[in-house]
């Protein structure tokens, strides 16, 4: 059974195109700096947004039109899956990401959440067989439901912590069983309310402790994804421990965990967190763990988590630059952590927003690439730092230098002249070369 038997195979058509269900920018197959563009981009969709969204919000009922509805919510499930594989199927996209709740009911214990999960991630497989569609990520959901109120790992309370571990344990055999390439720790509601009551030294090592059960498993059951998390400063957590891309590179290295873990880094937290996405790009990258993406954007005017598909074709291009920077983003990939607006409520706009979302990231590649080839901004570089490539600054960056002789050679130089940045010619140029 098709649940969009109106629409075909989506196909790159170029810009001139009048068909809505057309990519005008995303070619597949064309090859930007010596890799396809499927190859550079990696794109995946996420089950949560796309599936089981329901358009709600804080002050109106549920708006989007789906014909997957079954009769109960293990009929829902099944049908959920074969309309996600024909929404992957006709974008052409190969991936996909999931949290446990989202493909299979909970039930109402641990053991019928575990025997739903493998009835559904036993038509997952046959899936993913079937198209060679592939698991970017999945994650355990350890937020929505009222035991994570205080937290998962980081919770007050044992038993949570054990609830946590179940779900992750689970988490990782089905990462093993579907060939998972990458395994994502999201902390939710790992934060915290008030340090009135709060041990956050205990918190966090707790959630190091997580961790490192997570990694003490994969290596049991011969199943390694690389491993992720995903910072975010707040939401729903008043103040959450993975702040941003550098607190996590601080917990990662404090706890020992450096090898196993990178970030998953999401455009939309970056902003929360008073960041451009590309900046936490760039942090991720000097510490080598730059992992995978989640792609949306945010809207500066409001101060919480849209998760918009992407459409600003200077975001994309600077996130696409570091990508490149990176030598490419794999085995992460480009995940579409993005929900179509509530007033986008029919079940075409889940294709309409998706082709906005890859055309706007291909254009940032092609951009990004640009930018490479022309070398503008590594000139530039090169040549705003070239005091370090000669006389004392060479000698600074090897090292031959201390207080005493730099302080003879200030004594001996102190007519200092900045030269002028010119930014502003930086920025035109930038557009000059984009558009
Ligand atoms: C929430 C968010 C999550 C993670 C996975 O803001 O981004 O969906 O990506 O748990
Ligand atoms: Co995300």
């Amino acid at each position: 059974m098709s649940y969009f038997p109106e629409i075909s195979q989506i196909k790159y058509e170029g810009k001139e195109t009048n068909n809505l269900f057309a990519f005008r920018h995303y070619n597949p197959e064309e090859v930007v700096l010596g890799k396809t563009m499927k190859e550079h981009l990696r794109f995946a969709v996420a089950y949560w947004h796309t599936m089981t969204q329901d358009g709600s919000d804080p002050f109106g009922n549920p708006v989007n039109e789906r014909t997957w509805f079954g009769e109960t919510p293990m009929d829902t499930a099944r049908n959920r899956v074969e309309a996600f594989f024909e929404i992957l199927t006709k974008l052409g996209v190969e991936y996909f990401c999931f949290h446990d709740v989202d493909i299979a009911p909970e039930g109402d214990s641990l053991e019928e959440f575990f025997q739903n999960l493998d009835e559904i991630t036993n038509l997952i497989k046959e899936k993913m067989d079937e198209t060679g569609i592939k698991l970017l990520w999945n994650t355990a959901n350890m937020f929505s439901h009222p035991r994570y109120n205080n937290g998962a790992a980081s919770s007050n309370n044992a038993d949570v912590f054990a609830y946590a571990a179940a779900q992750v344990k689970k988490g990782l055999d089905i990462s093993k069983k579907l060939g998972g390439e990458n395994y994502v720790f999201w902390g939710g509601r790992e934060g915290y309310e008030s340090l009135l009551n709060t041990d956050m030294a205990l918190e966090q090592d707790n959630i190091a402790r997580l961790f490192k059960m997570a990694i003490a498993y994969g290596e049991k059951i011969g199943h390694k994804p690389q491993f992720l998390i995903e910072p975010k400063p707040k939401e729903p957590s008043k103040h959450q421990y993975d702040f941003d891309a550098a607190t996590t590179m601080a917990f990662i290295q404090k706890y020992g965990l450096d090898g196993d873990f990178k970030l998953n880094l999401e455009a939309n937290h970056a902003t929360l967190a008073g960041h451009t996405f590309e900046h936490e790009l760039n942090v991720a990258r000097n510490y080598e763990a730059l992992g995978s993406i989640d792609a949306n954007q945010g809207d500066l005017l409001l101060g919480w988590d849209t998760d918009e598909f992407p459409t600003n074709v200077y975001d994309t291009t600077f996130t696409m630059y570091e990508i490149l920077e990176n030598g490419g983003i794999a085995p992460g990939g480009i995940n579409f952590d993005a929900k179509v607006r509530r007033s986008s409520h029919e079940m075409e706009d889940l294709l309409l927003a998706h082709i906005a979302g890859m055309d706007t990231y291909a254009r940032g590649l092609k951009a990004a690439a640009k930018l490479k080839e022309t070398r503008y901004l590594d000139d530039l570089r090169e040549k705003r730092y070239a005091s370090y490539t000669e006389g004392v600054g060479k000698r600074i960056v090897d090292g031959e230098e201390d207080l005493e002789s730099l302080t003879a050679y200030a004594m001996e130089n102190q007519d200092i002249r900045l030269e002028s940045g010119h930014l502003e010619v930086v920025k035109s140029r930038l557009n000059d070369l984009l558009f």
